[in-house]
C-alpha cells in the first residue's frame, strides 16, 4: 500500500517511522510520503491560508497550494504504478471513523491524506478531487484538535495493522473490539500474564482452570460487564439474537 500525507507540519508524522507502522515500512509492506505543503506556495512567506469568505474567526487554507501539491503527488504515484488513489480528509466535520472504514482503507492500493489546520481546505478543493477518486471526511471522535495530523496517525496505524502480513498473528484481531461480527461486538475484556501474584492480587481462577468453556464463558460475562459499563450504547445496538441465556442471567 502506498500513503502519502500533505502537511505543513511533516515533523508531526514522524512516528510513522516507530513501531507497527515503522515496521511495515522498512518491510516494504507499506511505502509512505510525507510532503510539506508549503513546497507548493510560491510568495516569500509561504502563504497556506486566507481569510473566511463571509466573515467569520479563523482562517481557510487556500485552494492553490492545495490542488498543485495534490496534482503533484498524485502524477507522481500515477509515474511510479500506484493506482486507485482514495483522498482521506481528517475533519471534525467528517464521517466518524470506524473499525469498518479502517477495514474498506487496507483494502486499498494507495491512500492520500490530507490533514488541514486552521478551519478547513477551502471546499472547492475537495469537491474537485471528488470528481476523480473517492474522497472519505473522517473524524477521529467527538472533541476538536488543532489539525489533523493526530488524526493521520491514529487512522494509519488501524489500517496499517490490517494489511497482510503486519501482524505477526492473523489472529490478533479476529477478536479486536469493533471487528465486524467479534465477540458480537463488545468490548474486550481485562487480560492478565505471569506472574501470577503481585502485590496482594491474583488472577481469577478460572483462567487457570483449563477448562475451555468456562473460560470462554468468563470472558464473554467481562466483556458484556464492561461494555454495559463503558459502552452502553453498543449493547443496544446490538441484534437481541447474538445474547444466549446465560448473557441474559448476568
Ligand atoms: Cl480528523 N481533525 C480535527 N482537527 N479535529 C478532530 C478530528 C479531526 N477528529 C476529531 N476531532
Amino acid at each position: 500500500m502506498r500513503l502519502d500525507v500533505v502537511t505543513i507540519f511533516p515533523e508531526y508524522l514522524e512516528p510513522l517511522n516507530v513501531s507497527l507502522v515503522g515496521k511495515a515500512r522498512a518491510r516494504g509492506q507499506l511505502n509512505v510520503h510525507v510532503h510539506d505543503l508549503r513546497q507548493w506556495t510560491y510568495d516569500r512567506h509561504s502563504t497556506v491560508d486566507d481569510t473566511p469568505y463571509g466573515g467569520g474567526p479563523g482562517m481557510v487554507m487556500k485552494t492553490e497550494p492545495w490542488g498543485d501539491a495534490l496534482d503533484s503527488v498524485l502524477a507522481d504515484g500515477y509515474e511510479t504504478g500506484s493506482h486507485e488513489p482514495a483522498l482521506v480528509v481528517p475533519t471534525p466535520s467528517g464521517r466518524p471513523f470506524t473499525q469498518e472504514l479502517a477495514v474498506e482503507l487496507s483494502g486499498r492500493p494507495w491512500l492520500l491524506f490530507a490533514p488541514a489546520r486552521y478551519e478547513g481546505i477551502d471546499r472547492r478543493v475537495i469537491d474537485e478531487y471528488a470528481t476523480r477518486m473517492p474522497v472519505h471526511e473522517v473524524s477521529i471522535g467527538d472533541y476538536v484538535l488543532a489539525g489533523g495530523e493526530a488524526a493521520v496517525l491514529v487512522i494509519t496505524e488501524a489500517v496499517a495493522r490490517l494489511l497482510p502480513g503486519v501482524l505477526g498473528n492473523a489472529e490478533s484481531h479476529r477478536d479486536d473490539s469493533f471487528a465486524p461480527g467479534a465477540m458480537a461486538s463488545l468490548l474486550e475484556g481485562p487480560v492478565y500474564t505471569k506472574p501470577p501474584q503481585w502485590r496482594d492480587r491474583g488472577i481469577p481462577d478460572v483462567l487457570l482452570s483449563g477448562h475451555h468453556g468456562k473460560i470462554a464463558r468468563w470472558r464473554r460475562d467481562e466483556a458484556l460487564r464492561r461494555t454495559t459499563a463503558n459502552r452502553p450504547d453498543l449493547i443496544e445496538r446490538c441484534d437481541p439474537s447474538v445474547f444466549d441465556k446465560k448473557d441474559r442471567e448476568m
